[in-house]
């Protein structure tokens, strides 16, 4: 299906780098599910052939976690907006990372409310003035990568919608990534709040040479007052998945769960 987003939207930019990194990876459509909360961002699902979910504004991580655990073998995809998972969603993202579930959670950044026609939303920078802020913007902003960073996510990158390329190979690596993967992906929205001219003169790569599983090099990179920059923050490849841990668990009681559970029941029966 044709996407419905307006000409030169970043969202268009972050699909194709999706397309490109599904089929760089080779999975079965069948095999993958992409969800997403409310929101202009929220309708990419509709336009990837495989299956989707197009749940409730700020809802993304628990439906998608809950895809995850009904069936691990899926590969599970994330989207949503800014205003979709740090504000109304923005409860969700600590247990997503502390849970390490194995999936991909890519967050189209637009620092606006796109679809609602340009509210500021917890990206928005202090000196934009719009609809809901006349006169600027009176909350400091959020950073996605360093609540990310503290949540101790276990995979932190982040792209740009103008670099197609260097976001397919975020999205494979995420993809790739055992465990909660997140990829901020800077992706502007060129009618309430074009943001194209303002990354284009910040964004810079994190040069090959850093260590991703420096956590306080990452910290350092993100508080970079000169650069925004794009790349692997931080990535932990030692820590156990949630369906791992549930595995584990289950291993330690004894198959006749289902007698005890009856039992039990049968004590207020
Ligand atoms: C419970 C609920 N509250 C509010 C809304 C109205 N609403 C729809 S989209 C949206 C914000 C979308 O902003 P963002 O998540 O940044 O996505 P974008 O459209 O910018 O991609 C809001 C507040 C809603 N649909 N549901
Ligand atoms: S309103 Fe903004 S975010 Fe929404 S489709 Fe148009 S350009 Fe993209």
């Amino acid at each position: 299906m044709k996407p419905t987003w307006c000409p030169g939207c970043g969202d268009f930019a972050v699909l194709n780098a999706l397309y490109q990194a599904l089929a760089a990876l080779d999975l079965d459509p069948k095999n993958v599910v992409v969800v997403s909360g409310i929101g202009c961002s929220g309708r990419l699902p509709i336009f990837v052939n495989s299956y989707g979910f197009h749940g409730v504004h700020g809802r993304v991580l628990p439906t998608a976690m809950g895809v995850k655990i009904g069936n691990p073998k899926l590969t599970v995809i994330a989207v949503g907006g800014d205003g979709d998972g740090l504000a109304i969603g923005g409860g969700h993202f600590p247990h997503a990372a502390r849970r390490n579930i194995d999936i991909t959670y890519i967050m189209l950044d637009n620092n606006i409310y796109g679809l609602t026609k340009g509210q500021a939303s917890p990206t928005t920078l202090q000196s934009f003035q719009g609809k809901s802020s006349p006169y600027g913007v009176a909350e400091e902003n959020l950073n996605p990568i360093a609540l990310a960073l503290a949540y101790d996510v276990s995979f932190v990158a982040r792209g740009y919608a103008g670099q197609i390329k260097h976001l397919t190979d975020l999205m494979i690596e995420g993809i790739n990534h055992k465990g909660f993967s997140f990829i901020h992906a800077l992706s502007p929205c060129v009618v309430f709040n074009d943001t194209y001219p303002y990354y284009g003169k910040k964004v810079t790569p994190i040069a090959p040479y850093e260590n991703p599983s420096n956590k306080m090099r990452a910290l350092e990179l993100w508080q970079d007052k000169h650069h925004i920059f794009l790349g692997t923050f931080y990535k932990d490849e030692t820590r156990q998945t949630f369906n791992e841990r549930i595995r584990d668990i289950i291993g330690q009681f004894p198959r006749d769960d289902e007698k005890y559970f009856k039992e039990l029941l049968n004590r207020y029966a």
